[in-house]
């Protein structure tokens, strides 16, 4: 996260977000449905997810509608029209979007469109496949009436100017680290789950993290639960992180701990010292409401939303704190 993001986060809305941040749980509370959880403290994103699933309406309907939000924020520079580029300069989005029967759709590599989370879902509901990606996942939002417009911003392009200056990639997303997974359950029970980002400020022209793979970044079985990450993709990857945890969760495991042990594994496979460098974070949510988080490092906060406690950020437990 830069620091003129922090800023924002303390002003308007969020303001009221992070007071809450203080309320810290001594672990993670079953909330019972409806429910939402968001990776960050996306307050207006859960807004919208909710205003679906208090009204009856389905969780992908919540969780597309709430990805959307930073989709169009231009305080997120992790996500969507104001995300910061890679090496080239060039804005590359992933996204995908799953539901509680397995059901998912996911784009990657994709430029010149803002909301690929919709796209995603038109991926789901609309072709044969889960995942498109580069010119032809453009092709098919031309296709199916997606905006096609120019996205890198000002502000990215200066930020881009100012990188190439030393041009040195570090996987630091300290630097810009505010990728929205969000899962929401319904009244109805049914569960579904979202990720979006511009990925990895500066990486390489063609990289493609977690958050568009099924199974990395997010993964959601209705009859489990469901897990989505933020942080250093390449290490969501390695673990196939989301289906992990919903494995352990299967086996018996609490959301907490199958978090836990998610997060213990990406310190085992890079080591201690490494790993102390890395930002990787989870959250996960049962298919009975309850919800476990957990992270490398000490950075990672997750917003929340039940019928008791509206839009609250808190901050998440953590390995290294
Ligand atoms: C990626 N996981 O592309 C994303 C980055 C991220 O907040 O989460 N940033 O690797």
């Amino acid at each position: 996260m830069n620091s003129s993001r922090r800023k924002f986060l303390l002003t308007g809305s969020s303001l009221a977000a992070a007071l809450h941040f203080s309320k810290l749980f001594a672990n993670p509370v079953p909330a019972g449905k409806p429910i939402v959880i968001s990776t960050w403290p996306n307050v207006e994103a859960n807004k919208a997810a909710w205003a679906i699933l208090t009204n009856n309406g389905r969780a992908l309907d919540a969780v597309e509608a709430g990805a959307r939000i930073p989709e169009d924020d231009p305080n997120n520079n992790s996500v969507g029209h104001y995300g910061l580029p890679d090496r080239d300069g060039k804005l590359t989005l992933d996204a995908c979007i799953m539901d509680e029967k397995g059901n998912c759709g996911s784009v990657a590599f994709v430029q010149d469109y803002m909301h690929v989370i919709s796209i995603a879902r038109a991926v789901m509901e609309k072709t044969p496949h889960v995942m498109l990606v580069g010119a032809g996942a453009e092709k098919f939002a031309r296709d199916n009436g997606f905006k096609k417009e120019k996205l890198l911003t000002k502000f990215a392009e200066a930020s881009y100017k100012e990188w190439l200056k030393k041009s040195k990639y570090s996987p630091d997303t300290k630097l810009n680290h505010d990728t929205i997974g969000i899962i929401a359950l319904d009244t109805n029970g049914a569960l579904s789950g979202a990720c979006t980002t511009s990925g990895m400020a500066y990486k390489m022209h063609g990289r493609v993290g977690d958050s568009p793979i099924i199974g990395a970044g997010l993964f959601v079985d209705g009859e489990v639960g469901a897990a989505t990450a933020t942080g250093v993709g390449e290490e969501m990857i390695r673990i196939a992180g989301s289906h992990t945890i919903v494995e352990l969760m299967r086996q018996g495991r609490s959301p907490q701990e199958a978090c836990e042990e998610a997060i213990k594994r990406v310190i085992h496979k890079n080591g201690e010292a490494r790993a102390k460098e890395l930002s990787v974070a989870f959250l996960a949510l049962s298919n009975n409401g309850e919800l476990g988080a957990y992270s490398t490092v000490d950075d990672f906060s997750y917003t929340i939303s039940t019928a008791d406690q509206q839009h609250v950020v808190v901050k998440s437990k953590s390995f290294f704190s």
